[in-house]
């Protein structure tokens, strides 16, 4: 199998998880984000990565969407599930999941660019560095309001899962889909000061759940 990425994508991290999780033996191509698009339009019909190639006979030619790249490992690779057995459970468990997809990752996606650009530049003030992260901010919009509406989603975000994920999994009684995706799309913050202070469960559990999937950790955590 092999996975076209980005490597510093939080999407792409899940991705890595879930392969991870289903201890999967897989290649990762790097991208150069602008080129991308001329590898993944004719393959896909999308822009994004990741994108899952399974290179087998039988198999689809590609699966994008990170998403998609998980209902894909499950039905390929059944054991260990991404999903629960309890039909009302596992549909919580996918709403919860497209909610840190569509809206939580890219809420995170803007509080971490908004940072690397400020307060955060230290991190990597290279003028090649900074350029990236200019790009991304025009790329997606990212302005002043649009942080401050990021941030107060963050806020509520993580008051929600503080009620699950400080005790427990996020759904039912083992790992999930929304584990994954919480640990990968929330693990920007880890190099953010005030959410690893207010929130220094969230960093636990993210570590948890790369130790379980064999992923390397994400920058900021030890
Ligand atoms: N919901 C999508 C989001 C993927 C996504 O936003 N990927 C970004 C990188 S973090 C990307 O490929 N951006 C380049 C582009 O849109 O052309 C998924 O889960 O795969």
């Amino acid at each position: 199998m092999l996975l076209l990425q980005f490597s510093t994508s939080h999407y792409c991290r899940k991705a890595r998880l879930a392969l991870g999780f289903k201890r999967l033996d897989y290649q990762v191509e790097n991208l150069a984000p602008g080129a991308h698009i001329l590898k993944l339009k004719p393959l896909t019909g999308l822009t994004t990565v990741p994108v899952l190639l399974p290179q087998e006979a039988n198999q689809p030619d590609a699966i994008a969407d990170s998403t998609q790249i998980f209902h894909y490992l499950d039905r390929y690779q059944p054991d260990p599930p991404l999903s629960l057995d309890d039909a009302a459970l596992n549909a919580e468990m996918w709403a919860i999941e497209d909610w840190l997809d569509e809206s939580i990752g890219i809420a995170t996606r803007f509080v971490y660019y908004d940072y690397r650009s400020g307060e955060g530049k230290q991190i990597d003030p290279s003028l090649s560095s900074q350029l990236v992260i200019q790009v991304v901010r025009w790329q997606y919009g990212i302005g002043k309001a649009q942080v401050e509406l990021a941030k107060s989603r963050l806020d509520s975000a993580l008051e929600f899962l503080s009620h699950r994920w400080q005790k427990s999994y996020l759904v039912g009684d083992r790992i999930t889909a929304a584990d994954l995706a919480a640990a990968a799309l929330l693990s920007p913050l880890a190099l953010i000061p005030v959410y690893r202070q207010n929130y220094p469960w969230v960093f636990d559990r993210i570590q948890d759940i790369h130790h379980h999937c064999g992923a390397a950790l994400p920058p900021g955590l030890p």
